[in-house]
């Protein structure tokens, strides 16, 4: 096993950067092209090569690791697709912004090379780091650091090396990131070089200034306690017909789009401003993290301006709020003529 030394890596560029999603009408492709995956950099993009990476695993385990990318390849490569979605801007925790896309990931399970460092029975939170370094909204950060429950491991998160079957590009962290399937995009920490099993919850800007939501009362109000922004909540986009979209009177077509989260999407309804109704739309069943299709017959019957929008619910009885939170409901207005 090779142990290269750990420097800071070149950081190039060194700010932020950032690729928005595109547009609900657009999003018309079940898989997002690599060139059209979203890209979230805090402190710029790191640069870093096969041949120089290592990942080092420390704290509660049994057996202190460094593993280089040969390492890792020796593991089983598990494929699978899932949505990969930034939950916004962390200072705007409750506006929608829909940055989402669905990709394919393929890298060696995290379970199965934590089985060989053999977490420690204190082992609760997996906090990983990336190897990027520079400064955020005036903080200045040492490594990228995200946590997540250890039991939530033992599912379907990747130490990824590829996604959408390439090598990662240098902007979505090659050559290793983290993958958790069902969490937002935050969570998912590029350039991944350590993971550090630890009792309790990471204490970097991070996990506790940032991506860490007001809770809410019923009636909106902050209760002083705050929440892990990890789950994806229920959400559905309308990619078709697309806003401001003349649509002809009388002529059938569909209302479509998709609908993701964590927990799967077990139903979604279409609203349409001209009967003031939702009505059940057709569903795809649920495929791992993946997005599903939804659609209803749509033939406007009057003409002028017309309001459509759609909502998803889970399996548990979730529900995508009216508004003010960031999976609120996409509304689409229409002109039939
Ligand atoms: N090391 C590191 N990992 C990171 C980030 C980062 O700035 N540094 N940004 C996170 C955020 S907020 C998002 S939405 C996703 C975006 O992944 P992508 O740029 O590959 O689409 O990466 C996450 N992982
Ligand atoms: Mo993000």
């Amino acid at each position: 096993m090779i142990r290269p030394e750990r420097r800071a890596a070149k950081m190039d560029p060194a700010r932020a950067l950032q690729r928005f999603p595109l547009a609900p009408p657009k999003l018309v492709d079940r898989y997002t092209r690599t060139e059209d995956v979203i890209v979230l950099c805090h402190l710029g993009v790191a640069q870093l090569t096969r041949q120089a990476w290592s990942l080092s695993i420390d704290g509660e385990i049994e057996h202190r690791t460094t593993l280089c990318f040969e390492d890792l390849a020796r593991y089983p490569k598990v494929l699978l697709a899932s949505v990969h979605q930034c939950c916004g801007s962390p200072f705007a925790p409750f506006e929608p912004t829909r940055r989402i896309t669905n990709v394919t990931w393929a890298g060696a399970r995290l379970i199965d090379v934590l089985a060989d460092a053999r977490p420690t029975r204190t082992a609760r939170y997996v906090w990983s780091y990336g190897a990027d370094s520079g400064e955020f909204s005036g903080v200045s950060v040492n490594g990228y650091c995200k946590d997540l429950p250890l039991e939530r491991a033992g599912r379907d998160v990747l130490l990824a090396y590829e996604m959408n079957g390439e090598p990662l590009r240098p902007e979505h962290g090659f050559p290793v990131r983290l993958v958790v399937p069902g969490f937002y995009g935050t969570n998912s920490v590029k350039w991944l070089v350590r993971m550090t099993l630890a009792p309790d919850r990471a204490r970097g800007p991070f996990t506790t200034r940032w991506y860490n939501d007001p809770v809410l009362d019923a009636s909106g109000e902050e209760t002083g306690d705050v929440a892990p922004v990890w789950s994806i909540a229920p959400e559905s986009v309308i990619v078709s017909p697309a806003s401001r979209e003349a649509v002809s009177l009388g002529v059938e077509r569909e209302i479509w789009g998709w609908a993701w989260a964590e927990e799967s999407v077990s139903r979604v309804e279409v609203y349409t401003s001209d009967d003031d109704a939702w009505r059940p739309a057709e569903l795809e069943p649920p495929r791992g993290h993946e997005w599903q299709r939804f659609s209803v017959p749509f033939k406007p019957g009057h003409r002028g301006p017309m309001f459509l929008a759609a909502r998803a619910t889970t399996a548990s009885g979730q529900r995508q709020p009216r508004a003010g939170r960031r999976n609120a409901i996409h509304g689409v207005a229409v002109m039939v003529v």
